[in-house]
């Protein structure tokens, strides 16, 4: 790990971002959230919670306890009151009279279509939970989903919820083995699949993933496999083991009465990868959960009746389940979801979808904000996005320039941004402007929102002053925290909290910039450290990107004799430009411009020692980009595990386009 050092005030002008938007007055008048909400949590901060657990959450029985730290970090939050997550996501909301809202709005990649009510969702979600019973499977069992984009998803999620079991979701794109070794942690009993999903125009199987995972070791203990039928293909079975799921649903009742469970009960488990090979099972329970996920979804995106939600996540990450699946459909809202990629059948397919829905409220990745940026302006120019009246954004740092773009081409200039920082293991958001009280700043994701700690520290857990650099850090327990790993106490302990005693280390850089606003640097192993100064990758980044030419870049730190680290970045050239570098004479004149606009945006010290152009970079199929990989390549070696990339061929297209003028 670097350790953060004094900045140097070379570098601070990237970051010391001037442009600032105060909220419009109507739409301040109108929110959600007030400036007061930030006194009232921070005189009371407990029963601010219980406020919003009381307000938001239906429970069974009333709980008395709000947090009971004694067993510290494993948190307890309103212990000692029972509820359950599916009552509260779609029961509740029937019998409030909502039966006729839309609850989904699914659109297929093909372009099929589904209008999923509350009533429908409470009909679906019963025959599952009944399913699932008539399966063996009970409170405490672990059932893992492997499932596209469906409504079938959000249904066997809640399903599970139902019946108490806690289910553990592992995105559709992840290969056999990775979902082998996640059934052989959780020792789940029943796995959820599809025999496939569409994918960039074309069906993609999913069954034979399932079949080879359980075919290997570990995988023993599961009993049987629902398949949901998607896309029709031809689909090897194993009688006895495997099951449809609509013959499992056609016969079971649509009367389900919910399993109450302590607040405490574990709702899933999502495995997230940790810096060893071994996969975490991040746990979550249920009361604490829904109770920030619901408040936060309800106050940072400014949800009003009549809003249209469209969270882009998949099911399979975080993202997903607490703003697609668990905010949302507790707070009753009506949103969008869709099985497939952003540029089939052509690049205009969500602005399609947000013109044909009249979606209000966006949330994406900074990533895929910047492949709409290179696709062009025109594209989007071409759809009505007036509906468009708050736009969030999370997964990594967001570049000035991306945020300009998103809030310009997209947001009509005037829609404000939330740049949401969290983790799967804090559950919800913690750090984020409120629309219509912040003022935001392009590329920070500024305050912890009311009711969260949190703070820059530098290497002796001492807080940074404004101005200065360190980690991320937060301070008290928080109701949607993680209550540990699956399985596992001891590494959660020296995972997240033996770097700092009694302080939950989030393993991100930050700093804090004037006015005391929190802007976060990437995760601490992508800071480097060059002959002894701070940099961090996300401000070259920055730096790169707000060049005309650049469409994408990505910054590593490679081992050098002399400075500790030198500083090699990776470019892709915007389409008009990618000529551009096609000869040796070419590369050169252009890693020399870059070097030369990095300099004077951040100052020498940032320059690039190598600038590569390339067609692609690697990244996850969370869309972050994998650095160890390209490191690898920036040390000449061979290049490590790519088994977790998007694209696995991405890494041969890199190398074979190295050459020229490196
Ligand atoms: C929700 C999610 C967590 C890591 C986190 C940080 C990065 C997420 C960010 C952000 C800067 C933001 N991250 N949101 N960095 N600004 N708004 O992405 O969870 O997949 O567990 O990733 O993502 O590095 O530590 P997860």
């Amino acid at each position: 790990m670097t350790t953060p050092q004094p900045e140097t005030a070379g570098l601070e002008n990237l970051l010391h971002e001037t442009r600032s938007f105060p909220p419009a007055p109507d739409f301040a008048a109108a929110a959600n959230a007030q400036a007061s909400l930030y006194n009232a949590a921070q005189a009371d901060r407990l029963g601010f919670w219980a406020t919003q657990a009381r307000e938001l959450i239906s429970w069974h029985t009333p709980f008395t306890q709000t947090l009971d730290w004694s067993d510290a970090p494993v948190a307890r939050w309103f212990a000692d009151g029972t509820l359950n997550a599916a009552y509260n996501a779609v029961d509740r909301h029937v019998e409030a009279g909502h039966g006729d809202r839309v609850a989904i709005h699914f659109e297929g990649e093909p372009g099929d279509t589904r209008t999923v009510t509350y009533a429908d969702l409470q009909r679906e979600v019963a025959r599952a939970a009944n399913a699932l019973a008539a399966l063996g499977v009970s409170k405490g069992d672990r059932v893992v989903i492997y499932l596209p984009m469906l409504v079938e998803s959000v249904v066997a999620m809640l399903a599970c919820a139902r019946i108490g079991a806690p289910h553990s979701v592992v995105f559709g794109g992840f290969s056999a083995d990775a979902l082998r070794s996640r059934i052989a942690d959780a020792q789940a009993t029943l796995v959820i699949t599809a025999d496939g999903g569409y994918r960039r125009g074309a069906p993609s199987a999913l069954k034979p993933a399932v079949d080879e995972a359980l075919a290997g070791e570990g995988a023993e203990t599961v009993k049987h496999v629902l398949v949901v039928r998607r896309t029709g293909q031809e689909t090897a079975w194993t009688p006895g083991r495997d099951i449809w799921w609509h013959d499992a649903l056609e016969s079971a009742d649509t009367f389900h009465e919910p399993v109450w469970v302590d607040a405490e009960h574990p709702l899933f488990i999502l495995y997230t990868s940790g810096t060893t090979g071994r996969p975490k099972g991040i746990l979550h329970t249920t009361g604490g959960y829904l109770t920030q996920a619901a408040y936060t979804h309800q106050t940072v995106f400014d949800l009003k009746d009549g809003d249209v939600f469209w969270c882009t996540a998949d099911i399979g990450w975080v993202t997903g389940h607490s703003y697609v699946v668990y905010g949302p459909l507790t707070n009753g809202a009506t949103q969008v979801l869709y099985e497939g990629t952003p540029d089939t059948p052509h690049r205009g397919r969500w602005w399609e979808l947000i013109e044909k829905y009249r979606v209000s409220i966006l949330y994406t990745a900074p990533t895929a904000i910047r492949t709409c940026m290179k696709w062009g302006d025109d594209i989007p120019a071409a759809y009505d996005l007036s509906s468009l009246r708050v736009l969030g954004s999370v997964g990594e740092p967001i570049n000035p320039e991306a945020w300009m773009w998103y809030r310009r081409v997209i947001g009509a200039d005037k829609t404000p941004i939330v740049d949401t920082w969290w983790q799967t293991e804090t559950g919800a958001i913690m750090i984020s402007p409120l629309p219509g009280v912040t003022a935001t700043k392009p590329g920070s994701a500024q305050v912890p929102v009311p009711g969260i700690s949190a703070d820059v520290v530098d290497d002796e857990a001492h807080p940074v002053p404004d101005g200065g650099g360190g980690y991320l850090v937060l301070t008290e327990p928080w109701p949607a925290m993680l209550r540990g790993i699956w399985g596992d106490r001891q590494r959660y302990e020296d995972t997240y909290w033996s770097r700092f005693r009694g302080l939950y280390f989030a393993g991100d850089g930050a700093k804090r910039d004037d006015d005391g606003d929190i802007w976060l640097l990437g995760r601490v192993d992508d800071v480097m450290n060059v002959s002894g100064h701070r940099l961090s990758t996300t401000e070259i980044e920055s730096a790169l990107v707000a060049h005309d030419i650049v469409a994408e870049a990505a910054v590593v730190g490679a081992s050098d004799d002399t400075t500790g680290q030198a500083v090699v970045a990776f470019v892709i050239l915007r389409g008009e430009h990618a000529d551009r570098a096609a000869t040796p004479e070419g590369a050169q004149a252009v890693q020399e411009e870059l070097r030369q606009h990095v300099a004077s945006q951040i100052g020498p010290i940032a320059k690039p020692k190598r600038i590569l152009v390339v067609p692609e970079l690697p990244k996850t199929r969370s869309g972050k980009i994998m650095r160890r990989l390209l490191r690898d390549v920036a040390e000449n070696r061979a290049v490590g595990d790519a088994t977790t990339l998007a694209d696995s061929s991405v890494m041969d297209l890199i190398s074979a386009g190295l050459g020229a003028g490196t």
